[in-house]
């Protein structure tokens, strides 16, 4: 049993964005202090988590020269090693900028996209020596609002041409490094390339180096989409493409939340922590929400220690859920275990198939079961098994 407390073994990431939110939306300014990144090192540390992640201008700022880049990075470093936090993973803003108005690697603007190579490669020098082997985008800017202002296809050429640059840029510097495209569907553009999950893992297959390439979802972003979180999770570890998570909460199709991981849809909260056990993801457990508006900076930490808190507590109860002889017979008369058979028989011919006599009546007749096995499933969620 377990008080629900966060250890390093539990690998638990955040963003510097995060608790670095100052509550900036469309609607308001700033409500709250800048945060120090060494502070945010501190205090995560503090509550369990293992490592931090980070845009460049999370820590510089956007026209910073070597010089002034050092000093940003130094109490970074130093914060780092004072904690034995570790930086899993980096990426780059390419988004906030007036000059990305029009995205980065698909801007319209053949320079904007040369100037979005360098920063981005600069970035990847940077990520290489802080040791991060997993390197984010996010192209929250790469679209349109109107259809014919973007040529998608001469888009997607383009956006191939930035991954297929950076992958052998890797490969050339022997850098331990991997991509993770993340997907959305929307906000801030009105329509965003590579929108969800499975429009990522086909993009990824028509790259120079899709080995060096796989896919960051976050669960805000899917279900913005209406789309099970859980179900591409599973998707992507069946292509081996799943390198990244961004966690957090989110209440069914509207603008993007980003709630503390827990909250929002619980019962997909379940099936995630479900799959990101037992699907075999070996990465950080990453979150990417922003503590919201209401919130001081005491109410910043509750909502961070909110999201590990949550996902132990449901690491929990998706254990016992699959521990419990009730459920495992449940799944045996749903007969879950059978889809692991395949369904020819090594040896067995189409010839053997067709010759085989089958009673689709008495087939047909059969339940499935899956309302007894769900309803186990939420009672483990609802806490009364
Ligand atoms: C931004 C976005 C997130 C992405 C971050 C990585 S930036 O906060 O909303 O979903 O993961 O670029
Ligand atoms: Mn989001
Ligand atoms: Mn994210």
């Amino acid at each position: 049993m377990t008080d629900f407390t966060p250890t390093r073994a539990d690998r638990f990431s955040f963003g510097l964005w995060t608790v670095g939110w100052q509550g900036v939306d469309v609607f308001g300014g700033v409500v709250r202090p800048p945060l120090d990144p060494a502070e945010a090192v501190h205090r995560l540390a503090d509550l369990g988590a293992y490592g931090i992640t980070f845009h460049d201008n999370d820590v510089f700022p956007f026209d910073a020269d070597a010089a002034e880049k050092e000093r940003h990075l130094g109490p970074l470093r130093r914060a780092l090693a004072d904690t034995g936090l570790v930086v899993p993973m980096v990426t780059t803003n390419l988004f906030s900028h007036p000059v990305f108005r029009d995205g980065g690697f698909t801007n319209n603007d053949r320079d904007v996209r040369r100037f979005a190579l360098r920063k981005t490669l600069d970035n990847l020098d940077l990520a290489a020596e802080l040791g991060a082997t997993t390197f984010v985008a996010w192209g929250g800017r790469e679209g349109a609002e109107s259809g014919g202002s973007k040529d998608v296809r001469a888009a997607l050429d383009r956006y191939k041409e930035a991954f297929d640059l950076l992958g052998q840029y890797v490969l050339d510097q022997g850098y331990d490094i991997r991509f993770a495209i993340e997907p959305k569907p929307n906000e801030p553009r009105g329509d965003i390339l590579l929108p969800t999950i499975g429009h990522a893992l086909a993009f990824i297959n028509d790259l120079e180096h899709p080995e060096l390439v796989g896919v960051n979802p976050e669960v805000g972003h899917e279900e913005m989409a209406g789309l099970n979180y859980a179900s591409g999770l599973a998707q992507a570890l069946w292509h081996g493409k799943l390198f990244h998570i961004d966690l957090n909460g989110q209440h069914g199709p509207r603008f993007d939340q980003d709630l503390r991981f827990g909250a929002g849809n619980a019962r997909g909260a379940f099936w995630t922590v479900d799959i990101v056990e037992s699907g075999g993801y070996d990465g950080p457990r990453h979150f990417d929400f922003k503590p919201p508006r209401t919130e001081d900076l005491d109410g910043v930490w509750a909502s961070a220690a909110g999201c590990m808190r949550n996902y132990l507590i449901l690491r929990d109860k998706t254990r016992a859920f699959r521990a419990d002889p009730e459920v495992q017979a449940a799944l045996h008369d749903a007969r879950v275990d059978e889809l692991a058979t395949s369904t020819l028989a090594a040896g067995e011919s189409l010839a053997d198939l067709r010759a085989e006599s089958f009673d689709p009546e008495a087939a047909a007749a059969r339940g499935m079961g899956f309302e007894h096995l769900d309803q186990l499933a939420l009672e483990h969620l609802y806490g009364v098994r």
